[in-house]
């Protein structure tokens, strides 16, 4: 194997950590180390793995648990009941096009109740049955009230296309704080998961939260909940990924920019590693996620698994050339890797020919589709288009 070496730069947004002084980054090509990942096809007794009962019975379960034992943790779905509530507090930002739905959905188990909350807006015109998109938001809430970015959440353009969409806010679930994030979904419904080494940490909760919208969604007469999207940027593409491996209602998933721990893959060490990812939110991973701090080649499976967990449902990568830090090559390589399974158990048309450095646009292929475009790291109207452009393909 290739002997590692790292250039020291330092990734000019962060500033120390843990006592670091500084995060040292690689961004050289050549100094990426052999890649040894782990076969998608053979299972962990040695066995070809080459049939859709094989795939699913054998192979995918085993990935899904070293998932969530070595990476992102648990995500338990028992509760007793679930109950959602109307509770129009805000002023609809557009009562022309959309009606808006605020609604609180109430889990309990244990005699323990948490309630989160989803925005959530459906076209006025046309009868539906919509389809629906909702995006993991993680930006703080906005302190004038206002529901929607449209910057970042292009609620008017969805609802000129016919979708509906909701979102909900992170920390409605659990908060994206390394000392709190235990204050929602987790201590109140879930205690025991605290403390284990693959225990639910925020990522997982996150997940949980699109889950439970989901349950909103099958439930609504006007939604056609079988096309359904579940899009998140960063740290909750990361989680719409988990969730997405974790809970096959979702027709699509989109993950921008999703980056170490999301589409990258984390042997390659460039950008973001897991020793930084780790140190810097301790509360996103599983415990057991820090044994791979500066040790990934250790890992026993790597992000290429991921898109296979989420097969044959479509899914969509992109990157931005301004983010190294996440890494664009490696969320490439996840997909191309990953798309395997789609290909090659499913039947799909999703091989991915092209290498990344000969990429000239979008690859929007039967159920797999990637794009990078110019600009830094953000979820854009960019981004957002050729996602749907993908999708209405697929639609097809
Ligand atoms: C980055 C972080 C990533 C990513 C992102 C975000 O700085 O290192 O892992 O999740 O922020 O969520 O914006």
């Amino acid at each position: 194997m290739k002997k590692l070496l790292l250039i020291f730069s330092v990734f000019p947004l962060l500033s120390p950590i843990n006592g670091m002084s500084q995060i040292l980054a690689n961004y050289d090509e050549d100094k990426v180390p052999a890649l040894i990942l782990s076969d998608p096809f053979v299972s962990e007794k040695g066995r070809l793995i080459q049939s859709i009962t094989d795939w699913e019975k054998i192979r995918r379960s085993e990935i899904v648990r070293l998932f969530q034992d070595k990476v992102y943790g648990q995500i338990p779905s028992d509760f007793e009941a679930i109950s959602f509530e109307k509770v129009n507090e805000t002023a609809n930002p557009y009562p022309e096009i959309a009606d808006l739905e605020e609604v609180n959905i109430t889990v309990k188990r244990n005699g323990k109740s948490h309630t989160m909350r989803i925005n959530f807006f459906l076209p006025k015109d046309g009868k539906g049955p919509f389809p629906v998109i909702l995006l993991i938001n993680y930006l703080p809430k906005y302190a004038d009230g206002t529901l929607v970015d449209e910057a970042f959440w292009p609620v008017q353009e969805l609802i000129r296309r016919g979708f509906a969409t909701a979102s909900f806010h992170a920390e409605t679930v659990a908060p994206d704080i390394a000392e709190t994030f235990q204050d929602g979904v987790i201590s109140t419904l879930y205690p025991e998961q605290i403390g284990q080494a693959n225990g639910m940490k925020a990522l997982g909760a996150w997940g949980w939260g699109a889950m439970r919208a989901m349950d909103y969604f099958e439930k609504h007469s006007k939604l056609d909940s079988k096309i359904s999207v579940l899009v998140g940027h960063s740290r909750t593409g990361k989680a719409a990924l988990w969730a997405s491996a974790n809970d096959p209602r979702w027709a699509f998933t989109y993950a921008n920019e999703s980056g170490c721990g999301g589409a990258a893959l984390s042997k390659r060490k460039f950008g973001e590693t897991v020793g930084a990812i780790n140190r810097r939110f301790p509360h996103w991973f599983a415990d057991n996620f820090n044994q791979y701090n500066e040790k990934e080649e250790d890992l026993p499976i790597d992000q290429h698994l991921l898109p296979g967990l989420i097969a044959p449902r479509s899914v969509y990568y992109s990157s931005a050339k301004g983010d190294q830090w996440a890494d664009p090559k490696g969320e490439y390589l996840g997909l191309q890797l990953g798309s395997r399974v789609a290909a090659e158990i499913y039947g799909k048309k999703a091989a991915f020919d092209q290498g990344f450095e000969d990429l000239e646009g979008p690859v929007h292929l039967e159920s797999v589709g990637y794009h990078i475009r110019e600009g830094k790291h953000d979820l854009t109207w960019e981004d957002w288009s050729l996602f749907l452009e993908f999708m209405e393909k697929v639609e097809k």
